[in-house]
């Protein structure tokens, strides 16, 4: 605002060619850096929901567990997954289902139950999802019923 107002009354005198030429120039310099704090600031703002997003993507894709592998094994995978306590798994169903995520009294930490993590109603749909929150440090093994013969089994190991 001052350097518009300041460049406006110079103008108005008539100064030599040279010298609004300097006015203009110096006019130019003082909203390119106000821009450049104001793009720095941007770019913090910026760069912090980034990095907050990144950490969303990579603690997703960390908990995401297929049933079913993409050529068709009876497995999930990845079967073994380490998570921090508060945070959740997320089966998802791929191929070869109906598959269920199935927790037993005996294969959990002490003082946790079963049913609060297990989803025994069969997967159906392709791409169906189920959601378990684990906030108990500890192991805890699950099998898919349907194919618990075929050795179709995970853990998780809760930090
Ligand atoms: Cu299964």
């Amino acid at each position: 605002m001052a350097a518009t107002m300041t460049s406006s009354s110079i103008m108005g005198t008539r100064v030599a060619a040279p010298q609004r030429m300097a006015v203009q120039a110096r006019a130019t310099v003082v909203p390119t850096a106000a821009l450049r704090q104001d793009a720095v600031r941007f770019a913090k703002a910026a760069g912090v929901t980034a990095a907050s997003l990144a950490l969303t993507f990579a603690a997703n894709a960390a908990t995401t567990v297929k049933c079913g592998a993409d050529g068709g094994g009876l497995v999930f995978e990845p079967s073994e997954v380490t998570i921090k306590a508060g945070d959740s798994v997320t089966w998802k169903n791929n191929a070869g289902f109906p598959h269920n995520i199935v927790f037993d009294e005996d294969n959990i930490p002490e003082g946790t139950k079963a049913e609060s993590f297990s989803h025994e109603d069969y997967l159906n749909g392709p791409g169906e999802t189920v959601s378990s929150k684990f906030t108990t440090p500890g192991e805890y093994s699950y099998y898919c019923e349907p194919h618990q013969g075929a050795g179709m089994g995970g853990k998780i190991t809760v930090q």
